[in-house]
């Protein structure tokens, strides 16, 4: 198959694909006898977008049985305490089914979900682990083993984490700021870090979700990595303390962050919904500091967190909305900001998920892409250009027809 076309990184070219993987990357290709050829109209292709922070456990609960009212990340966790008692295999999974289909349509083809294991029976986490592996021709997903009750401060904590790694999760996480005291909290992410070294999986911790400027789980993360040699197999998430951290601290802290090597993923969406919600005014927006981990070279990506649940009464999935949202509440719509942000949910956050080699466009890899209906990014951004067509391994999974508006005067 060619694509026949289309705009790559600024400039126009074709695509070949065979056997699910990019053969040739040029202008102008001649088509082989037979070969079959799509037209590209000059329309942009990218890599797959990659939600790199979401809950799938939760997905569509809102509401149910009770909203939540205040808004803040405890009532949330609630709320979900209450809905959890209800879950069996087959909730979870139509409500999943349904959600990846939408991601899909928003031309997502890889996503890393959190999965509450704060329940004795894993009943979400089994749901999940079926469904990674149902979908996994058309959708990479990686689980990770989140403990939202905590893991020193749940009872069994460290067993269920354990017993998690046993039926297969792809990564630990942890919940420094919720757990009952500091040295909990330590506890709790030394546990995870040793866990991880000796299992091999990776690490991606709800770290520092809190407008406390005294919660600093993330030093403690940022060291263990450092020292266990673990860097990019590390994420942080959330860490919207950073927000309130004075900036003495910060300096300090951001040495430690470079040396470490880890990543950090910001839901700018759900945490300036979540955040501030203490303070009277001024009004914190409680984003972590996205600008200048960037500026010195640290990997960020941006997630959309959740969708119609107890932390977020709306929300699509299209990584589109996250990111313009993201530019605006970290102030980073410079004009070369705004030109390659798409990375936020793209490269960087193929560096997040430690994608490697299965991730991007160039010959030898999977053919995996999405054209939209638009020249470029920066156009695609602020039109919110529809993904006219989703390709996994050279197939077409998704279609959308074009948005065609017509002025009558
Ligand atoms: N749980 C949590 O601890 N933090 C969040 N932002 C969500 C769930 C969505
Ligand atoms: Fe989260």
């Amino acid at each position: 198959m060619i694509v026949r076309d289309v705009r790559l990184e600024g400039a126009a070219t074709d695509l070949r694909v065979a056997d699910g993987v990019f053969t040739e990357i040029g202008p102008d290709l001649v088509a082989t006898p037979g070969e079959e050829i799509v037209e590209g109209h000059g329309r942009l292709v990218l890599p797959p977008f990659i939600e790199s922070h979401i809950h799938l456990d939760s997905v569509l609960t809102a509401g149910d049985p009770e909203p939540n009212r205040s808004g803040t990340l405890f009532e949330g966790i609630e709320r979900w305490a209450q809905r959890k008692e209800k879950l069996t295999v087959a909730d979870v999974k139509e409500r999943v089914n349904r959600v990846v289909r939408q991601q899909a349509s928003f031309g997502v083809q890889f996503v890393r979900t959190h999965v509450d294991v704060t329940d004795p029976s894993l009943t979400a986490l089994r749901a999940l682990l079926e469904l990674r592996d149902e979908l996994s021709d058309v959708m990479t997903i990686q689980i990770v083993a989140f403990p939202q009750e905590g893991i020193c401060s749940f009872p069994g904590g460290k067993d269920l984490m354990r017993e998690a790694v046993g039926l297969g999760v792809d990564a630990l996480g942890a919940i420094p700021h919720f757990e009952f005291t500091r040295e909990y909290a330590v506890d709790s992410l030394n546990f995870v870090a040793e866990l991880a070294a000796e299992s091999g999986l990776l690490i991606d911790v709800h770290c520092d979700e809190i407008d406390d400027e005294a919660s600093r789980g993330l030093e403690t993360l940022a060291t263990r990595a450092y020292e266990l040699g673990l860097g990019g197999r590390v994420t942080a998430s959330h860490t919207t303390a950073m927000h309130s951290y004075n900036n003495a601290y910060f300096t300090r802290l951001l040495r430690l962050l470079t040396m470490s090597g880890i990543n950090f993923v910001s839901n700018p969406v759900v945490n300036t919904h979540l955040q501030g919600r203490t303070d009277t005014y001024p009004k914190r927006r409680g984003v972590t500091r996205v600008k200048e981990l960037t500026e010195a070279g640290i990997n960020v990506s941006f997630g959309q967190d959740d969708i119609c649940d107890p932390w977020n009464p709306l929300g699509t999935g299209n990584l589109r909305d996250v990111v313009f949202t993201g530019l605006y509440v970290t102030q980073m719509l410079g004009h070369d900001q705004i030109a390659d942000s798409h990375r936020f949910v793209t490269t960087n956050a193929a560096r997040t998920l430690n994608l490697g080699e299965a991730y991007g466009i160039e010959v030898g890899r999977p053919a995996n892409f999405v054209v939209l209906d638009a020249g470029s990014w920066y156009d695609a951004l602020n039109w919110n250009a529809v993904v006219v067509g989703s390709y996994r391994a050279g197939r077409l999974i998704t279609r959308t027809e074009p948005v065609r508006r017509e002025v009558l005067f």
